[in-house]
């Protein structure tokens, strides 16, 4: 048997050095359960920032994959295959929305979104050619193609890889009247993350989203919320923006939308933002196809069967609770909604990650020196207890 140094160091030799993983080396999940290749258990608090809502290996989706896996993987989408219309249908009913484009990574799917988006601004709002201008926030994070991160206000996920595309404008975040002060007549989009994950998991104030809804309304602008993190049960809604009854023109979604079994992604919007598309305007070759496509459907079947965004809100709400119990001078604050939590404190929160590590519990730093505890979202109150003393005891030991 090999051991967790000896994949890394073989690691290290192969792979570009573009992350700083916790030295631990995983071969098997089950729930909210991990295990590495020593027979370490641990307990899986990051769900691979949120892929997993329905946790490891979920027997309902593992299922669709083998059964559809043994059948048909891919058509492209020169032919239609048999699973995509049901997928689609499925996603549409729950969510509401008329239409739904599907991709495959989450950067994909914001890029899809900004094509539709200022399709629409020439052809529907009548924007000058060229000119259409898109709103982003400061602190933002919305992937890593060349077009995303030149509008990150992140130094390092820019420096050497310019030049970047044109046609953004940053305001800051939690501040609808930047918003309405930056608008003009080319403005077509405003992209926000309900709650910035990356960001440090900021929750912005009570209000912000309906105001820069209402705002965006009023200029004729495309709301567009990157619920890639925080969709599909996450933060105890189905969406985020349902906290402030907000449907945004556009909703991006990844992540859960397979519960980790698979990259698929999607945007979702009405008719009459969605028909700006036409043959051979935009597509992917592995988006949409069968296997991914039952995949959705199963992932979807468990996010409502399983109630998971009423877990979050009940077992998210409490938990934040305890934690806010913590007594530590190293706690500047415990902030989130449903099971989006972030612990912010006074130093880097990286030595206290690798703590966590020893004590069974696998959570990664953000911005530095927050914690973020975002367990599956099948994770029952006794698992969350057994959680909490390890937890204290890390931070205030
Ligand atoms: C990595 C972070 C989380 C996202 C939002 C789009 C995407 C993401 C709101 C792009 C992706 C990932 C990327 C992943 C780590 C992770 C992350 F720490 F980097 F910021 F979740 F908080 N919009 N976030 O959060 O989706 O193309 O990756 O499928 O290692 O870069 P993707």
């Amino acid at each position: 048997m090999k051991t967790n140094r000896a994949y890394i160091t073989l690691t290290n030799t192969f792979s570009a050095h573009n992350y700083h993983s916790l030295p631990v080396v995983l071969t098997k999940g089950k729930g909210v359960w991990v295990w590495d290749v020593e027979g370490n258990k641990y307990l899986d608090m990051l769900s691979a920032y949120s892929a997993l809502n329905q946790g490891h290996c979920h027997p309902t989706i593992i299922k669709a994959l083998k059964t559809q896996a043994q059948r048909l993987t891919i058509t492209s989408r020169a032919f239609h295959n048999d699973q995509l219309a049901l997928f689609l249908k499925k996603l549409c009913t729950v969510t509401g929305y008329a239409k739904a484009l599907p991709m495959n990574s989450g950067a994909e799917a914001v890029e899809t979104a900004i094509k539709v988006a200022r399709k629409w601004g020439y052809y529907k709002k009548k924007v000058k050619k060229n000119c259409a201008e898109i709103i982003v926030c400061k602190n933002n994070f919305h992937g890593r193609t060349t077009t995303i991160v030149g509008f990150s206000s992140e130094r390092q996920y820019r420096d050497g890889f310019g030049p970047f595309m044109p046609g953004y404008t940053m305001i800051p975040y939690n501040n609808p009247a930047a918003l309405e002060r930056t608008i003009n007549k080319n403005t077509i989009g405003f992209l926000v993350e309900p709650i910035q994950g990356e960001g440090g998991v900021i929750v912005p104030n009570k209000g912000y989203l309906k105001r820069c809804y209402d705002i965006c309304k009023k200029n004729r602008v495309l709301f567009i919320a990157d619920e890639i993190q925080t969709g599909l049960g996450r933060t105890g809604k189905f969406f985020a923006c349902d906290y402030e009854k907000v449907r945004p023109d556009i909703v991006i979604i990844g992540k859960a939308l397979s519960g980790g079994c698979y990259p698929i992604s999607a945007i979702l919007c009405d008719n009459h933002i969605m028909n700006v598309l036409h043959p051979g305007d935009h597509g992917s070759t592995f988006g949409g196809n069968p296997l991914a496509s039952a995949i959705g459907s199963a992932a979807l079947d468990v996010i409502i069967r399983e109630k998971l965004a009423q877990r979050a809100y009940k077992l998210g709400n409490w938990f934040m609770n305890e934690l806010k119990k913590i007594e530590s001078p190293r706690i500047k604050e415990v902030r989130g909604k449903g099971l989006l939590i972030g612990l912010e404190l006074k130093k880097k929160a990286r030595k206290y990650c690798e703590r966590l590590m020893e004590y069974g519990i696998l959570a990664k730093e953000t911005h530095e020196t927050v914690v973020r505890f975002a367990p599956p979202l099948v994770i029952t109150k006794k698992e969350l207890q057994w959680a909490l003393p390890r937890i204290k005891k890390v931070i205030s030991g």
